[in-house]
């Protein structure tokens, strides 16, 4: 199959959800406000970007609706074949046919003069590159790792990358310094939805998230090896930029914009310098706008969801479905579906998917008579099910994640809500409904199903 992000686009052309920007648009702030004020809308396709012949697609996985039909799935199964792909994962081969060595420039690759980076919010320090895959070998064990960092363009082949302490990336940088190398890496933009949805998982050190995308697409992944790092990366990309990290570098970043939406300071980030960039003829940069916007939230929070429902599950068989919402910035709120939870249950599963991920603040649980994705139904359920006094878990100083808006010292106080039915319940709600024979019947007769 084509594991390209060309086969997406050419889906979501077919499917009227492709608009092609044929005016000029600046990478600088324009591209930026555009997308944002595109929202969840079609996914833009910008062919004539100032200052450099590379078009730009942004806004390209902004729906769940259309992460689903990139994965050729029902949004419903979504979750359920992440969790088997965690479980079940498709290693990745190597090919020598590989369409991102089309160009290899190599030397000190000048990176502003060749990609056409956005600079996307007003105080930030510059361009950023914000969908670049990075693939990394852990130097103690020889294992790949795959995730996103932002990446800072200082001019030249220079980058600052700003990665948090805490993924494996970073563990996989102290590794190397404590040997006295730096760590290289080769980072892939323009990939395929599967491959952008693998480097999101939360798995263990050591799981490789391209067998995640190999099983996500049903093949192997396929992977060109690198032509000055000993890595490999994505081979039907549109871009792979090779270089090394250097840990004892440390550049200063400045306010930069996370999933909350607030700028925050992180402090320093690390030196990267470039020794290639290897493209396609045609490459199409892809874009992904950071910050509060739907993107962002989407890739991290489907993960989450995907990766602490497994989590759950395999302790408590009741739980189904575990959604993290967007308005909870796609990383702080989740709801919980189970079905015919016993006492006590669901306030387990909170305490649970707490101790999991250190990001979530508020949990609800609902029964899985409850769509998660309907906030009119979720509210539902807590006017129906929920008794404050009984329900409400208040958990005060719990440790949080340095993206916490609210954080002291890193700790929060965080809230778990259940708002389902009890064993003992069931007489006393009784939902009023006419017969079930006539609904059926209607259902038929009106074409309704
Ligand atoms: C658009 C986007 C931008 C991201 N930017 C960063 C970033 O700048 N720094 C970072 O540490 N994580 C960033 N992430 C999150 C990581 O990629 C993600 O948590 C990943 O699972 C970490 O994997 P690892 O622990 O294997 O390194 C970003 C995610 C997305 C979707
Ligand atoms: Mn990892």
């Amino acid at each position: 199959m084509d594991q390209s992000l060309r086969a997406t686009l050419e889906l979501f052309e077919r499917s009227g959800d492709l608009h092609i920007v044929e005016r000029e648009v600046d990478p600088r702030f324009e591209l930026g406000a555009v997308l944002s004020l595109r929202g969840r809308g079609a996914t833009q396709l910008f062919r004539n970007v100032k200052g450099s012949a590379m078009p730009v697609v942004g806004n390209l996985l902004n729906t769940r609706e259309k992460i689903a039909r990139a994965l050729g799935l029902a949004r419903h199964d979504v979750q359920p074949v992440i969790i088997r792909a965690l479980d079940q994962g498709i290693p990745p081969v190597v090919v020598d046919d590989a369409p991102v060595h089309d160009v290899i420039v190599t030397g000190e690759p000048d990176i502003p003069g060749i990609l056409p980076v956005p600079t996307w919010f007003e105080k930030e320090r510059g361009p950023y590159i914000t969908a670049g895959v990075i693939t990394a070998r852990d130097p103690e064990t020889g294992r790949r790792n795959v995730s996103i960092a932002r990446l800072l363009l200082l001019g030249g082949n220079r980058l600052m990358a700003g990665i948090a302490p805490t993924h494996h990336l970073s563990e996989l940088l102290r590794r190397a310094a404590s040997r006295g190398r730096a760590l290289e890496i080769a980072v892939a933009i323009g990939n395929h939805p599967a491959t952008l949805l693998a480097s999101q998982m939360y798995v263990d050190l050591g799981h490789d998230e391209f067998d995640v995308a190999g099983a996500l697409l049903g093949e192997p992944l396929r992977l060109a090896r690198c032509t000055t790092v000993d890595l490999e990366a994505p081979a039907e990309a549109e871009i792979v930029i090779e270089g090394v990290l250097h840990a004892e570098e440390r550049i200063e970043e400045g306010p930069v914009s996370e999933f909350p939406g607030f700028y925050v300071h992180y402090g320093a980030g690390h030196g990267v310098r470039v020794s290639a960039i290897t493209h396609r003829r045609d490459a199409i940069y892809q874009a992904i706008m950071p910050g509060y916007e739907p993107e962002h939230l989407l890739l991290g929070g489907i993960a989450i969801g995907a990766t602490t429902c497994r989590a759950l599950r395999r302790v408590i068989p009741a739980v189904r479905e575990v959604l993290v919402t967007e308005g909870g910035m796609g990383r702080l709120h989740a709801i919980i579906t189970m079905h015919q939870p016993k006492r006590g249950e669901g306030k387990r599963a909170i305490m649970l998917a707490m101790g999991q991920v250190n990001l979530l603040k508020l949990v609800i649980v609902v029964d899985d008579d409850i769509d998660p994705e309907d906030w009119t139904q979720v509210e539902w359920a807590l006017a129906a099910r929920m008794r404050g006094e009984r329900d409400i878990m208040i958990v005060p100083d719990m440790k949080a994640d340095r993206c916490e808006p609210q954080h002291e010292d890193l700790t929060v106080t965080k809230v778990g809500i259940v708002a389902t039915t009890r064993p003992g319940d069931e007489g006393r709600f009784e939902f009023a409904r006419p017969p079930a024979e006539v609904i059926e019947r209607v259902r038929r007769e009106i074409g309704m199903y």
